[in-house]
């Protein structure tokens, strides 16, 4: 048992009251978000840093797959250094995400975007009074998602739902409250369910790298999650798309190895697949999905509405790594909350 009462353990324990801010955030500006006309716009960019980028690469296939507008993720560094290779002609839908809504890099690529009228903008945060925040035609500030610890897991979750929530209200004839009741008992079910046997995985000093793979939406989620182990615990660690996997990581393969698979819905037979094959080689298997996996969500939710549920037994295998080394969790080496810095142009 750990012997401090650190931030990060609270923190996503507690976060489906974060998840259940962003359904109610989401609700207060559904009339804005009604009004959005996605045809008008020639793409949705989808930007962020660190965390929140990779929760830009999850959001950008969502907001694709169900709305079937093309959307990209991409790190804000990116557009505000080669716009060339990002910007398309036509007005555009930014959303730009950022839980301190103080990131130089989120914030110079918001006011750019503002500058040059390239079309709407969007901001998800978790704090109302963030510069960042000022700057959205829309914003959606989830205030119960603010977090002590460095590494972001609530804060990353109830932005997620916010998104999630936004998909749904975009597609018009659906509301996400439907699921609001379901969504909540899941997570916190998983997480009382499965606690335990992710900290044994955790504790097991035999286990030196991990690999986490995800498809779709669950791609942006094993990134954070790999993102989650490393940051806390300093562990080696990688995502992957499942099938890439086979392309030469797979060579990195031993008996200590742990692949955690984010299991999809419609792709879960290719990814079992792959998963066979690195048991060939010696790893262990730790599935996560909806059902016939080792964690089982159980929940009937439809998959667009449950992605948010792959994450708090991935934050709580990081933490659990970090206890077992003897590490903070809620105070990574080499990292701040917040990177803020003079741009030099
Ligand atoms: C982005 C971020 C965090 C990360 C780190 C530095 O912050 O990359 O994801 O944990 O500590 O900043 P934000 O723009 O989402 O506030």
């Amino acid at each position: 048992m750990p012997s401090k009462n650190y931030a990060t353990l609270n923190e996503i324990l507690t976060q489906t009251i974060a998840w259940e801010d962003a359904i109610k955030v989401v609700n207060e500006n559904e009339k804005l978000i009604k009004e959005l006309d996605l045809k008008a716009y020639s793409q949705v960019l989808i930007v962020g840093c660190g965390s929140t980028y990779y929760l830009s690469l999850a959001a950008a296939s969502l907001f694709q797959s169900q709305l079937g507008v093309i959307a990209k993720a991409y790190p804000s560094s990116e557009l505000l250094l080669f716009p060339k290779s990002v910007y398309t002609d036509g007005k555009i839908l930014l959303i730009a995400i950022s839980r301190s809504g103080s990131t130089t890099e989120t914030l110079r690529v918001v006011e750019a975007f503002k500058r040059e009228r390239r079309g709407h903008i969007i901001v998800i945060t978790n704090y109302s009074d963030s510069p960042l925040a000022t700057l959205g035609d829309i914003c959606l500030s989830i205030n119960k998602g603010q977090e002590k610890s460095v590494a972001q897991t609530r804060s990353f979750a109830s932005m997620f739902v916010a998104l999630s929530a936004m998909v749904s209200c975009l597609e018009g004839n659906k509301k996400f409250d439907l699921y609001q009741h379901l969504l909540l008992a899941s997570g916190n079910r998983i997480i009382n369910t499965y606690k335990t046997l992710v900290e044994q995985y955790a504790r097991n000093n035999a286990i030196t790298q991990f690999f986490f793979l995800g498809s779709g939406s669950c791609y942006g989620l094993a990134c954070e999650t790999s993102l989650k182990l490393k940051e806390m615990s300093q562990t080696i660690t990688e995502p992957f798309h499942f099938l890439e996997f086979r392309h030469g990581p797979i060579s990195m393969v031993n008996q200590n190895t742990l692949i955690i698979g984010l299991i999809s819905e419609n792709a879960s037979s290719s990814e079992m697949a792959v998963l066979k094959d690195t048991k060939n080689f010696g790893a262990k298997i730790l599935t996560v999905g909806e059902k016939g996996t080792d964690i089982e969500f159980q929940s009937g939710l439809p998959e667009y509405a449950r992605y948010v549920l792959y994450l708090p037994v991935l934050q709580l295998l990081a933490y659990y790594r970090a206890i077992n080394f003897d590490k903070n969790p809620d105070e990574p080496r080499n990292i701040t909350a917040v990177v803020e810095f003079d741009m030099i142009s």
